[in-house]
């Protein structure tokens, strides 16, 4: 993955921690209708992006503790599918979701704000990746909202033309 060992860790962590509040402001104004929209039958609607989010929080929080207390520790897998279609993501809240998310970041920046650059260059070992030091972690938790992000937008802008579709037929 790309990663840039240069940049001031400050921005890194101001980034980080304002994650939860673009997928917030992307997601606070929407109809149920489009929260629950599927793309199609194997795409996430925005409502099981949101909960993915949240696990993929909780995996990065026990990947970072454990790449902080533990010497090279193996980080444990994240079967993403799996865990949307067992951990009941349709019967879930998604106001709650919002909710984790923010704590989560807060509480993991609470430990970053204290760490000393040879911390952030710990590392673990991914199941996939191989090697991926604390700092890879973090920045891929970045890009991973990111992306989320976008794919929200792109379901509203399909579930808009859905829409319009229906109404012109
Ligand atoms: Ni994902």
């Amino acid at each position: 993955m790309t990663t840039d060992a240069n940049r001031p860790l400050e921005p890194l962590i101001a980034d980080y921690l304002r994650g939860p509040e673009k997928v917030a402001t992307l997601v606070s104004p929407l109809a149920e209708a489009l929260l629950n929209f599927r793309p199609a039958p194997d795409r996430w609607s925005i409502h099981e992006i949101l909960l993915h989010l949240v696990d993929f929080e909780l995996v990065t929080a026990v990947r970072m503790r454990k790449i902080l207390a533990e010497e090279r520790p193996a980080l444990p897998p994240f079967d993403q599918n799996a865990w949307a279609s067992r951990l009941h993501y349709l019967d879930r809240q998604w106001r709650r979701s919002m909710q984790d998310l923010r704590r989560l970041r807060e509480g993991n920046v609470e430990i970053l704000g204290h760490l000393s650059e040879a911390e952030w260059s710990r590392e673990g070992v991914h199941p996939e990746r191989g090697p991926i030091t604390l700092r890879q972690v973090i920045e891929r938790a970045i890009e991973h909202l990111d992306q989320h992000a976008r794919q929200m937008q792109e379901n509203q802008r399909l579930f808009e033309q859905q829409a319009r579709g229906v109404a012109q037929a």
